[in-house]
């Protein structure tokens, strides 16, 4: 199945093995572009106009003019994923700057470049939900919000793949960034709730956290539940003393996060907001209502 995969790659769909770009793309030379991460389940892709409409709002901060409407966008997602006559998939849709020179001037780069990938998603989840995650703080600073921060989706992801080498050279599942003043930013490419007395709280995007598809499911079902939610600075401190934490993301859906830095966070097994909130999750991917059928 894998090596039979269509590939859409400036409307002409081509096998995984041909699919391939220049070398002279900017995406590449510079990580000069956006992304996204998209999950269909049962033949409907989640929240499908939602991530289109953060891809053009990440790729209006980088000035960066996507060749296709918004609909002509959801069209090609859905076009790839029938191709390759997907039920249940991983999406990853990409534009790049195009192809340029050896400089970085985007002026070089007559028309972005557009790829849609639909995949299967490979996650080692095992128990995980079950038994929950275990974190380390890494040593490298969330990008600040007046650089190439995380608000914006793009293919400058250096900062989360070494927040993710330096969980697994800690043996750890995963990563927290924390932001330049110490406060918790989110995940290398999830957020991060903490439950405390009953309450929530999440960190705002001025910490330079993606606003993320995922964490605003969960802020809906927070308010269906009557579960009271504050977007806050957190520190460190505050997420070792937590009762319950989880990280929430398209490709991890909701997952408890059981110990950070060798602290085990309430009693070390997911609680009772986190238990409720990801039974209720799992309602809103299953109804068909949430997304875009493909
Ligand atoms: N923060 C960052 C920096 C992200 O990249 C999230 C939070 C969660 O957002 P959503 O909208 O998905 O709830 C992301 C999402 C992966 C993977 O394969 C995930 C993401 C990016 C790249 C890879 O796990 N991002």
């Amino acid at each position: 199945m894998t090596n039979d995969l269509q590939i859409y790659i400036d409307g002409k769909f081509y096998p995984k093995s041909e699919a391939k770009i220049s070398v002279y793309d900017h995406g590449f030379l510079y990580g000069d572009g956006v992304f996204e991460g998209i999950r269909a389940y049962n033949g409907v892709v989640f929240k499908l106009k939602e991530h289109v409409d953060r891809l053009y709002r990440s790729a209006h901060a980088i000035m960066l003019q996507i060749p296709l409407t918004k609909e002509e966008m959801v069209q090609a997602v859905v076009e790839t994923i029938r191709k390759n006559k997907m039920k249940d998939s991983y999406i990853r849709l990409i534009v790049s700057r195009g192809v340029g020179d050896l400089g970085l001037d985007p002026r070089k780069c007559p028309k972005a470049t557009v790829i849609v990938i639909a995949d299967t998603i490979n996650i080692k989840a095992g128990n995980a939900k079950e038994v929950g995650i275990t974190a380390v703080f890494t040593w490298v600073r969330r990008n600040p919000v007046d650089a190439t921060t995380h608000e914006i989706k793009s293919l400058n992801y250096l900062n989360s793949v070494l927040g993710k080498i330096e969980a697994n050279a800690c043996g750890a599942d995963e990563a927290i960034c924390l932001e330049a003043n110490g406060y918790i930013a989110e995940g290398v490419g999830e957020n991060v709730f903490i439950v405390k007395d009953g309450e929530l709280f999440t960190p705002p995007s001025a910490t330079g956290a993606l606003a993320g598809i995922t964490a605003e499911v969960v802020t809906q079902l927070c308010k269906k539940l009557k579960l009271k939610l504050t977007i806050t600075n957190l520190t460190p401190f505050m997420i070792f003393t937590a009762d319950e934490a989880f990280f929430t993301g398209t490709a991890m859906e909701m997952v408890p996060i059981r110990e950070v830095n060798k602290r085990t966070i309430g009693d070390g097994k997911p609680g009772p907001a986190t238990k409720k909130l990801m039974a209720e999750f799992h309602k809103v991917i299953e109804d068909p209502k949430n997304g875009t059928k493909i």
